[in-house]
């Protein structure tokens, strides 16, 4: 049927005046981002949501499993051809065309038939929740939807399968309670659940050392962009530049600064500020890569920001004559590559994964991966009342809130 023939269908059949302001409770969430797309999908669920879309839709509201293309429309107004399907009891998507203000228009139409507004987050943990056994499940389910890469999604599953759900199910399962091994256990936990945030969320690595010692040539090579301007210049780079390349199981932002040497610090405002600025960042990033001429004599290493994980790449090395007799001033680990002879890319990205410890992890060892559940692991190691922790596991999964 045509979209005049549908239309036709729904004047004989729906003569509802919109304008009544009947009230379903109901939940509505635009489920599509807001940039250009072919559809966007408005999700309306609750116990109002069948009276609400038998409202506005032009044809019969699909039973269950089921969809039905027909016309939306707000009273006399129509907004768009759609698709609407049913997903369970009560629990229904409006496919509309792409553009973002279309979507919004029939968000505000199903809030003026008593639907709430939620955040597409909200939404799914919500709907999610009804659907999972446990609230783990759900929280995974949905951080899957921002992991960085492929890895960290196949971590958030084995959090599912085993991992932090299991876990919480065993201590709660047991019978006697020894509260120093469950502590420990939560304090392993805790610090692998860092570990793994590097993996969901990715690092920021900076690129740190003298002038005209190969950073920018380095950021470049590793990304396989050419996103820093090189020149055989001194002090080439000033202000930062950063760009994405996946390493391993990590998206790593890498972050090119201006080269450190006090001598270019005392030339004038702009290199005391570029320098300023090439700490601050270094200081802010998981991992500073202090990257050094391996043809250079060794100089006096920058003051990198205290505690940082350092490690060190020696740049150049297509320049010796034999690089097997390299042999450093600096200490271990460190790195000999070539970004012009695509020489050390490998040892380099293992370095890497290795000074970040991220190398470590497999997706079945149970991590936190919302504050949520960080919040409960940290209440557990701070308390001594069994009672207690056994109600806090019992939350953790979501069982009783
Ligand atoms: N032979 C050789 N030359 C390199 C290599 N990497 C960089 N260079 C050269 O070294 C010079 C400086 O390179 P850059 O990447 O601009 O160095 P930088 O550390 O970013 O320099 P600043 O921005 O001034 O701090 C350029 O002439 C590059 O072509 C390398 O692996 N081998
Ligand atoms: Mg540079």
């Amino acid at each position: 049927m045509g979209i005049s023939g549908i239309l036709r269908e729904m004047e004989d059949t729906t003569k509802q005046n919109l304008d009544e302001q009947a009230l379903y409770p109901a939940a509505v969430c635009v489920l599509t981002g807001r940039g250009m797309a072919a559809i966007a999908s408005v999700a309306v669920a609750g116990p109002g949501a069948e009276a609400i879309v038998g409202r506005i839709f032009s044809r019969a509201v699909p039973a269950c499993g089921r969809s039905a293309y027909g016309i939306l429309r707000d009273g006399e107004d129509v907004i768009d051809s759609v698709v609407v399907g049913c997903e369970g009891a009560g629990r229904y998507v409006i496919h509309c065309h792409g553009n973002p203000l279309l979507a919004e228009r029939v968000m505000r139409l199903c809030e003026r038939l008593g639907a709430v507004s939620q955040r597409a987050e909200e939404y799914l943990l919500a709907q999610l929740k009804e659907d999972t056994e446990s609230l783990i499940e759900a929280e995974a389910r949905l951080e899957m939807t921002r992991a960085a890469t492929l890895d960290g999604v196949k971590l958030l599953n084995g959090q599912i399968s085993g991992g932090l759900a299991a876990w919480a199910k065993r201590w709660l399962d047991c019978k006697s309670f020894d509260l120093k091994e469950l502590q420990n256990e939560c304090r392993e936990i805790l610090e692998r659940s860092l570990l793994a945030g590097r993996i969901l969320g990715g690092v920021r690595v900076a690129l740190v050392g003298p002038p005209n010692s190969g950073k920018s040539t380095l950021l470049n090579w590793l990304a396989g962009d050419t996103a820093a301007l090189v020149s055989d210049a001194a002090g080439t780079t000033r202000d930062w530049v950063s760009t994405t390349c996946r390493i391993g199981p990590l998206r790593v932002e890498i972050i090119d600064t201006a080269g450190l040497d006090c001598r270019l610090a005392q030339a004038g405002a702009i290199e005391q500020a570029a320098q300023q600025a090439a700490l601050d960042t270094a200081g802010d990033c998981d991992l500073i890569l202090n990257v050094r001429d391996c043809t250079r004599p060794p100089s006096d290493p920058p003051a990198l920001p205290p505690g940082a994980a350092v490690l060190n790449v020696f740049s150049k090395s297509d320049l010796l004559a034999d690089p097997q007799r390299f042999c450093p001033a600096c200490d271990r680990p460190y790195v000999l590559v070539s970004a012009a002879a695509d020489l050390g890319r490998q040892p380099l990205c293992e370095s890497i994964l290795t000074a970040l410890n991220v190398d470590s992890i497999c997706p079945e060892q149970p991590v936190c991966f919302t504050s949520r559940q960080r919040e409960h692991l940290d209440t557990i190691v701070s308390s001594r009342a069994e009672t207690f922790i056994k109600e806090k596991l019992q939350f953790l999964l979501g069982r009783r809130q």
